[in-house]
């Protein structure tokens, strides 16, 4: 079985003059490196379902270049595709309500649901030690179905995947799982979405796992263009290329240590402690606090320079952790009323450091601004531009280090390893706790780099024992965002 390209006309003539992901997203030859791993889905799919799949869907991961945790407060994020991606082959079946979803990677097991319109009614995210797989594509669904209209929501969908996004590591595996779910329910339904649109109903829906992500991982899994890494803005969503040094490479390297961000509190906590500190800067500020849910919206409402605003934080945060009793009492609110506008548990004895991750957000959104002008400057020699957006790149890891609290033990030996052998600037990428590291070096380095890396870093390293390198520790470059292949 050949995989077919067609051109978007093509397409809508082939569906019946039904335009089918309208302007939005590529429908593309595609690259001849898929080939083996197109392969290798079709004949799963075949073998499990004993039917041809019609179409495929591609969704990449991300490397986020800088800009972490910030989406959430409401700040620009710098992040590329990459060329690691899930792919889904589908068919929609008219013949039955189910939804039949298999894995090529045997350690994802099968998953059954007889009655496919029942999943808009699921709950995602009652879980202990960590969601398992198939969660993460119902989210894509329960997400499709609520945009979907009635009469063009398919009946029962057969659905396999396939992914090489190293998971659990900051390179939004999740992600691109639930926006390729998403993407592959809404062509199943011939229904017409923006790509803009799908990275916010894909932000939105994934937020049913029960992390409450900000949608930078969604956005790059659509707007993600080949060539250049994207500035994302949110509310209004919208990407704007940020052509990277011609002699910048970005090299990717897994610290070996997992962190699955749905099996713990660590994320959500973080996106509680920006809300409260947002709260107690607009009430510090003579500001009515309770309009207030990021801190943008405080930043927005006091008008000042993000500079200004970590001053504020400086003059009017603390740096002891606050307890619920003191948030309290400076906003002048009662725990069931923090309850409802906050989602604060009301007894709870969790402390929270105010101070320190908003000093972190305000510091972190300048400086994605500051790496897109230095992109952008015309004075600057080749030599100064690295250096600058290396110095840019460290200058995020302490502080994601040493004022966020979310790096790890291993992720700070590689930094460091990554420095040594010469990178001119290296930080984790993604929500951190474990993970990758993003290391910036030269095209005339990069081979030298990657080589020194894994001597110093991997060679003797017990957990690196039997593991194929070049999967942990690889250059990358900015690649597409999703796209949709048919079968023939
Ligand atoms: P990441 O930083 O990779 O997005 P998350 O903790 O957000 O990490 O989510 C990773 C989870 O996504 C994995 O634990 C797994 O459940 C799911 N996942 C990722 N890749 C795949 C895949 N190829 N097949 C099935 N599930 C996957
Ligand atoms: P990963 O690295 O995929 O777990 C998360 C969030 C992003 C962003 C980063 C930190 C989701 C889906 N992703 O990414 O929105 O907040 O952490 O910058 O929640
Ligand atoms: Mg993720």
């Amino acid at each position: 079985m050949a995989l077919l390209w067609k051109t978007r006309s093509e397409m809508s003539a082939a569906q019946n003059g039904s335009l089918i992901g309208g302007e939005t997203i590529s429908i593309l030859k595609p690259d001849e490196r898929l080939k083996g791993r197109l392969d290798a889905l079709a004949s799963h799919f075949r073998s499990r379902f004993q039917r041809e799949p019609s179409f495929l869907v591609r969704v990449p991961g991300r490397v986020n270049l800088i800009g972490e945790h910030v989406d959430y407060c409401g700040y620009s994020v710098c992040p590329m595709a990459i060329e690691q991606d899930v792919l889904v082959a589908v068919c929609r079946s008219d013949d039955d309500d189910a939804l039949r979803l298999t894995n090529v990677d045997s350690k994802y097991q099968d998953y059954l649901h007889n009655d496919l319109q029942e999943i808009r009614k699921f709950r995602l995210d009652n879980h202990t030690l960590g969601p398992a797989w198939y969660k993460y594509f119902l989210c894509g669904v329960k997400g499709a179905l609520e945009v979907i209209p009635e009469k063009r929501r398919p009946r029962g969908v057969l659905a396999a995947v396939c992914g090489n996004i190293p998971p659990n590591a900051g390179l939004s595996s999740s992600s691109a799982l639930v926006s390729a779910a998403l993407l592959a329910t809404v062509h199943a339904s011939q229904h017409e979405m923006s790509k803009e649109d799908m990275a916010t109903v894909s932000a939105s829906a994934e937020r049913y796992i029960g992390t409450q992500g900000g949608g930078m991982d969604q956005a790059i899994a659509f707007l993600g263009k080949a060539g250049s890494a994207k500035l994302i803005e949110f509310n209004p969503l919208r990407g704007f290329d940020v052509k990277l040094p011609d002699d910048a490479v970005f090299v990717i390297a897994h610290s070996l240590a997992d962190h699955n961000k749905a099996a713990t509190n660590d994320f959500n906590t973080r996106v509680l402690e920006c809300r409260l500190a947002a709260q107690v800067i607009a009430r510090r500020s003579g500001l009515e606090w309770r309009s207030v849910q990021k801190l943008i919206d405080a930043h927005q409402l006091l008008g000042a320079s993000l500079e200004e605003m970590a001053a504020i934080v400086s003059r009017e945060l603390h740096e002891p952790p606050y307890e619920h009793q003191e948030i309290c009492q400076i906003l002048d609110t009662t725990p069931e009323e923090l309850n409802r506008i906050s989602k604060v548990p009301v007894d709870t004895k969790q402390k929270f450091k105010l101070r320190q991750r908003a000093l972190h957000v305000f510091e972190e959104a300048a400086r994605v601004l500051s790496f897109r002008s230095v992109c952008e400057r015309k004075d600057l020699d080749a030599a100064d531009r690295l250096r600058q957006l290396g110095n840019l790149m460290s200058s995020s890891h302490s502080s994601l280090q040493s004022l966020y609290e979310c790096s790890h033990p291993r992720i700070d030996v590689l930094v460091e390893a990554a420095n040594a052998c010469g990178a001119l600037g290296a930080r984790l990428t993604g929500a951190g706790w474990g993970g990758c590291v993003v290391a910036m070096t030269t095209n005339d380095r990069v081979e030298d780099f990657v080589e020194n890396l894994k001597k110093k870093f991997y060679h003797n390293d017990e957990c690196a024992k039997g593991l194929d390198l070049m999967r942990y520790v690889f250059p990358t470059e900015p690649k597409n965002g999703a796209s949709i292949h048919y079968f023939q």
